[in-house]
């Protein structure tokens, strides 16, 4: 941001106050005197959100989200690159020993934030089938860290998947019972953590165990998953990120039998 022309800095400045004091008029106002200033003010707010998520600023993370929307930048890459970018820097500090739980805690809220004021902007697209198909999605147990799951949660409803969210630290049984009652087309499981991975084949066994693995699709996800682990634990997928989760399964279902084959 230090290189930026000196006009521009100040009002960047007064943007991150008047987002500290949720003076929204203000942020507008400034908004609009940005963008008549010729710079890319999308690059700049993408920038600025995942510093803000970082350094855990959750009004002014709150604000800058505003200029996103006054700017009509597209909801889902403000949260991918702005918001989630920001988690990224975070967790690379705290790999590095630079920062520690209750920063990534504070920076989560922050970054929670921004998506509650995005959620409005995020338009479902049209209904791939006429009756949505159905995800069932959780962190699996032992595990609470959601802000993946949300992720893959949010570009699944946008992409016109009905989600049924299990949350976080999700027993095995939960996902096998969810499946039988709300007639899922897919699984959705993450996890973050090397210790609880394993939770993943053990909800695997058990839709074998209770004769309904061939009725769902089962994804698999977060940081230490790999596509051979996936393969390994006899999961259908394990896309790189939430976006391509979306669009693997949107291609996926076309040769999928439809629900009352499946389900009866
Ligand atoms: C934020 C964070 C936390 C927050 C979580 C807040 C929240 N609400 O989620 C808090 C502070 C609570 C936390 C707690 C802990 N954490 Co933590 N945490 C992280 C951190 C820094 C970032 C995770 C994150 O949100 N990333 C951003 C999101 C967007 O990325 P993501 O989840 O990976 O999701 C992306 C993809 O993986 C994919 N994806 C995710 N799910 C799915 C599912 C499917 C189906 C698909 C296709 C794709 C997909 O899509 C997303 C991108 O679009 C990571 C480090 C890291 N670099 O990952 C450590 C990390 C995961 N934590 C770790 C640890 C050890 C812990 C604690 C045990 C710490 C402690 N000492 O208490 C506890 C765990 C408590 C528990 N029982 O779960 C370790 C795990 C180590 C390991 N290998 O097992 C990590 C890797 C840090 C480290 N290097 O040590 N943590």
């Amino acid at each position: 941001m230090d290189d930026l022309p000196e006009e521009v800095q100040e009002l960047i400045e007064e943007l991150d106050k008047a987002a500290e004091d949720e003076e929204e008029d203000k942020i507008k106002e400034l908004t609009q005197k940005l963008l008549a200033t010729g710079i890319d003010v999308g690059a700049i707010t993408l920038k600025k959100l995942s510093l803000l998520v970082m350094d855990g600023e959750e009004e002014m993370t709150r604000g800058w989200t505003e200029v996103a929307i006054q700017i009509g930048m597209d909801p889902f890459k403000t949260l991918i690159e702005g918001l989630a970018a920001g988690m990224s820097l975070i967790g690379k500090k705290y790999e590095n020993g630079e920062a520690f739980v209750p920063q990534l805690l504070i920076a989560s809220t922050a970054m929670y934030g921004g998506m509650d004021l995005l959620a409005p902007y995020m338009k479902q697209s049209e209904n791939i089938t006429s009756k949505p198909a159905t995800v069932v999605i959780g962190t699996v147990e032992g595990d609470v860290h959601d802000i993946g799951k949300n992720l893959v949660k949010t570009l699944l409803s946008a992409n016109g998947f009905n989600c049924v969210d299990l949350g976080n630290d999700v027993p095995a049984s939960k996902f096998v019972e969810a499946a039988k009652e709300y007639r899922a087309t897919a699984v959705s499981m993450s996890t973050l953590m090397t210790t609880t991975m394993a939770e993943m084949p053990r909800v695997v066994k058990m839709l074998i165990d209770e004769g309904i693995r061939d009725n769902v699709m089962v994804m698999v996800g977060g940081a230490p998953i790999t596509t051979g682990y996936a393969a390994q634990i006899g999961a259908d997928a394990s896309p790189r990120d939430a976006a391509s989760a979306a669009s693997w399964l949107k291609e996926a279902i076309f040769d999928f039998p439809s629900e009352n084959v499946r389900w009866g």
